[in-house]
């Protein structure tokens, strides 16, 4: 008996169909819930903008190998996993994934498993410059230059990181980034590939977590997790002052200026650039206009040495007075030359740094500690939080005006087990991105102009001072045979891609 649908649930089904609801009523919604009055609920709105970047990230030291091949000079990462006691079980990235040679086959695996419209790679300064400046090695560009042509043929848009860390040792021992000259030589670098690569690659970020590698790299970076800190060094695994460190920082973002300039003025007409940086990201614990706006206010502060004097073209009156002394020795057209206008911002999110909440005493804001029990992802220090990849981008909106803004980086690492059919059951990944990502939704439907998303990583590869055991891939590594094998949240993600809405 076909079911009677009064006027009244069509208008109310028109209603909610425009707000991405579909709500059912009557007897045949009833079906299957004796007992319930109506309506189950459909939510639709979970779809992506036009032209949406599907893509995947990785660098270069952690999957290349081919360390000491075809030229290449050293890097303060071939030092530092060659000094004992430095990474877990002695890992290195001597070989890695071996994608210096198996490039072709990762490119197609990109393709047909991940389904991937883009791609985020690193280029390793010290296999163009294999001492730092000076003449280049025509083998190392042309690496890329083939890894591009394969990324391209395979309709998968390429974008390249300038740094990610692996400074060429012979800059190192010239002081590395506590040196002006090293920004210097940066903006050669990045302004020689621009001009190499930029008849094919439109999109350039200069350097890849400013926060992680000078902290990391100069000091140590602790990261606050419930019930502790843990700790993460770097290369060069050097300890400095908080005077060196803030000077160290500042070259940072010097060279992140001076190369935005390069890129443009040497690269093809309409050549995009801008950083790639793992901003601190407070998060509303409560979200309400108070708590929203202390918390945008803890955004803007805890970025001070990064992303705000990037974008806004000086230090807060904060952090000059917290710095005191020891703030950096700025001279002349630093801060304009810093704030160098880019095309877009790219930040990588893989948790929020504190919740916060209002407070009525400076500095505006208060952070919330995690709970002890607050739940975690397989690394030490990564706390869940999936609002982070609303609020995330939303601030870098409302604080800086960014017209486009690229998630560089999300994702966990699992403590994946390859069964012996040959699946790999990461229901924990397939869980933590979809938690994500419709936190990103969530901002793209509001209109924030997030252009394109980068899942950390292709596959698994070498995971810095915890070498090979935090797997972070969509794709599992055996690192003795270099077979590679889809994870489950392969095959999510390419369902992903394919319907550009979060399923
Ligand atoms: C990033 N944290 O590092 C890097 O860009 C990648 O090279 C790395 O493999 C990836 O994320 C996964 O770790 C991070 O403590 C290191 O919050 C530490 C943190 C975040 C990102």
């Amino acid at each position: 008996m076909p079911s009677r649908i009064s006027r009244r649930d069509l208008a109310k089904a028109a209603a909610c169909a425009s707000l991405g609801l579909v709500v059912a009523s009557g007897p045949d919604a009833a079906r299957g819930q004796p007992g319930q009055k109506s309506t189950s609920q459909r939510y639709t709105g979970r779809d992506f903008p036009k032209g949406f970047f599907w893509g995947t990230a990785t660098a270069a030291y952690q999957i290349e190998g081919a360390w000491n091949e075809d030229g290449k000079g050293k890097s303060i990462w071939d030092t530092y996993v060659h000094t004992p006691g430095k990474i877990k079980n002695g890992d290195t990235g001597d070989i890695a994934n071996d994608h210096y040679h198996r490039y072709k086959e990762d490119v197609a695996m990109m393709k047909r498993e991940i389904g991937a419209n883009a791609y985020r790679f690193s280029i390793s300064w010290p296999r163009i410059f294999p001492d730092g400046t000076g003449t280049p090695n025509p083998k190392g560009v042309d690496f890329y230059s083939r890894l591009v042509d394969e990324l391209k043929a395979a309709s998968i848009e390429p974008f390249a990181t300038l740094y990610h860390w692996d400074l060429p040792q012979a800059l190192q021992d010239r002081g590395g980034w506590q040196s002006r000259d090293i920004p210097k030589a940066f903006a050669e670098y990045a302004g020689y590939i621009a001009e190499k690569l930029s008849d094919r690659v439109r999109h350039f970020f200069t350097i890849n977590e400013f926060r992680s590698f000078v902290e990391g790299g100069y000091r140590g970076l602790e990261t606050k997790v419930g019930g502790g800190v843990v700790r993460l060094e770097a290369a060069p695994g050097v300890k400095l002052d908080e005077g060196a460190l803030n000077q160290v920082r500042h070259h940072a973002v010097l060279g992140h200026g001076l190369a935005v300039q390069a890129i443009h003025a040497r690269g093809k007409k309409g050549t995009k650039c801008g950083p790639a940086e793992n901003m601190a990201l407070p998060v509303p614990l409560i979200e309400a206009p108070e708590h929203i706006k202390a918390a945008e206010t803890a955004a803007r502060e805890l970025n001070a040495p990064f992303l705000t004097v990037m974008l806004e073209g000086r230090y807060t009156d904060a952090y000059l007075s917290t710095a005191g002394k020891d703030a950096p020795k700025v001279q002349g057209d630093d801060l304009k030359i810093i704030s160098s206008p880019v095309d877009f911002v790219g930040i990588n999110v893989y948790r929020p740094s504190t919740y916060v909440l209002a407070s009525d005493g400076a500095p505006g804001y208060r952070a919330v500690p995690f709970s002890a029990s607050h739940p975690k992802m397989f690394s030490t220090w990564h706390v869940l939080g999936p609002e982070a990849l609303y609020w995330g981008p939303r601030f870098v909106k409302s604080l800086w005006g960014a017209k486009e803004i690229f998630i560089t980086e999300n994702g966990c690492a699992s403590n994946d087990a390859l069964a012996a059919d040959g699946t790999v059951d990461d229901t924990d990944r397939v869980m933590f991105l979809r938690a994500y990502l419709t936190q990103l939704q969530r901002a793209t439907g509001e209109g924030v102009p997030v252009k394109g998303y980068f899942q950390w990583s292709s596959m698994d590869n070498f995971e810095w001072v915890n070498g090979y055991g935090d797997r972070f891939g969509l794709v599992y590594v055996d690192f003795k045979t270099q077979k590679r094998t889809p994870k489950q949240s392969a095959a999510w993600f390419r369902e992903t891609a394919r319907r550009n809405a979060v399923c």
